[in-house]
């Protein structure tokens, strides 16, 4: 008789153990989900939560033949959460504007309408608009963990936290070795303590800050150059990372350290803040003898069967990406004459060309982007984009530059700082 209570008494002391710690059952997992959740008029769906299929539920592994062991990253119970969400913006729907959401005044700011942002929860849901085939998809289950970089200068305070929510929801914890924020000389009030305060809900999250305005390239070097993670990850600071977006990121660069990826970039409308897919998928960067960036489809002969599968990439759009961290400051970083904006996603396309590595963009990896209406920061005075540009063409493009002076001669003339410094180091 003792001993049964004794085992009735150790049985109950393991269940309430389990209950109190173990992942995605215990009451942690409640924690987890509400301390992240201000989200405003977001409720259940009613009728509850829709039933996800049992094959989405089987956790697989799989040995290849390179002997690498893959695994089925997904969250499905997050997915699952997802799924039940409804409410303003959620599954990626475009917010019902009426004219009085569409004042002067919402867009000034940032860009963008910041009134609209607001209104939609931190946390939103996002439609999975992955190729059927990603769903299936496997990857190492031993990945690198990655620093994520987020620069920022007078950002919304909506977009930004949704930026850092949508990667902490969407992401394996364990592959977040930190999420640094990294702010570019803000004046506005609620980038100071009130981020600071928020923040420390948030421990893997760190903010630094400039001593003056930088730009946004020496502003993501401070970041590089703090970062412990095995792999960098670059953000502007108004994106929504979408449902498993980073392990076939991480995959690549495990396969090849000297691959420099990008996800396929989605558009967050800036105005109704509607999620969406770019215009023509199968697109890929170029630019042209202006160094206009532009989308071009991918050729023909460059097509694959699977368009689930990696392609390669003559230059990236620019803000984001993933590296191998010390790959990227192998290939020296950015190049620190680079003011304020433009420019830096050519110059580092061009170096992990030429120096041995490549660039390429995961149709499995997706992150949406609010493209501005227009720009809403100060430029400092003396400073061009042109100027960027012309010290890009100048230290890499060699007689090619001169194809970049015929179609816009006025960059002939132009000073652009320490050029002749740059070329010889
Ligand atoms: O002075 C500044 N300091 C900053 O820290 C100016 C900007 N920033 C931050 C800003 O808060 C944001 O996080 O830097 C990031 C990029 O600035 P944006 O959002 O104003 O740039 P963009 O989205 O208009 O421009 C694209 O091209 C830039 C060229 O320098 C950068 O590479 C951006 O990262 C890049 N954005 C993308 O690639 C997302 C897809 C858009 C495209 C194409
Ligand atoms: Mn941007």
């Amino acid at each position: 008789m003792r001993r049964k209570e004794k085992r009735l008494l150790q049985f109950a002391g393991l269940l309430i153990a389990a209950l109190l710690f173990l992942p995605n059952v215990g009451l942690w997992s409640l924690y987890r989900d509400r301390v992240f959740d201000n989200s405003p008029d977001t409720m259940d769906r009613p009728g509850g939560i829709p039933p996800i299929q049992l094959n989405q539920m089987r956790k697989v592994a799989q040995v290849g033949l390179d002997g690498v062991r893959r695994t089925d990253w997904h969250d499905y119970e997050a997915m699952r959460r997802d799924a039940a969400r409804f409410g303003n913006g959620e599954q990626g729907k475009p917010f019902p504007l009426t004219e009085t959401d569409q004042v002067d005044q919402a867009y000034r700011e940032n860009g963008f309408n910041i009134y609209v942002s607001d209104r939609i929860s931190l946390n939103r849901s996002l439609p999975d608009i992955r190729h059927e085939n990603c769903k299936q998809k496997l990857y190492a289950e031993k990945l690198p963990n990655t620093s994520i970089i987020i620069p920022f200068h007078n950002e919304g305070w909506s977009s930004l936290l949704r930026t850092v929510h949508s990667v902490l929801n969407r992401s394996p914890p364990q592959l977040i070795a930190e999420v640094i924020l990294v702010d570019d000389f803000s004046d506005k009030e609620h980038l100071k303590v009130p981020l600071e305060e928020y923040m420390k809900r948030m421990p893997k999250v760190h903010i630094l800050r400039t001593k003056k305005r930088e730009g946004l390239i020496r502003t993501r070097l401070l970041g590089a150059a703090a970062a412990k993670g095995e792999v960098i990850t670059f953000l502007d600071s108004h994106c929504e990372a979408n449902v498993n977006w980073l392990p076939p990121l991480l995959d690549r660069i495990a396969q090849n350290r000297k691959t420099i990826v990008c996800p396929m970039i989605d558009v967050i409308d800036h105005d109704n803040f509607g999620y969406d897919t770019q215009a023509g998928d199968a697109m890929r960067g170029a630019f042209d003898w202006e160094m206009y960036y532009k989308r071009i489809p991918i050729p023909p002969e460059l097509q694959r069967d699977d368009p689930s599968q990696p392609f390669e990439s003559p230059v990236m759009a620019g803000g984001l990406f993933a590296v191998d961290r010390k790959w990227f400051w192998e290939l020296g970083g950015y190049d620190t004459g680079l003011e304020i904006w433009g420019g830096e996603q050519y110059e580092i396309s061009f170096k992990v060309w030429m120096c041995g590595g490549r660039m390429e963009d995961i149709p499995c990896s997706r992150v949406g982007h609010i493209y501005r209406k227009y720009v809403p920061y100060k430029v400092p005075g003396g400073i061009s984009l042109a100027k960027n540009l012309k010290r890009v063409a100048e230290v890499w493009m060699d007689e090619y530059a001169e194809y970049v002076y015929q179609r816009r001669p006025e960059y002939r003339h132009l000073s652009a700082r320490n050029m002749a410094e740059r070329r010889r180091s």
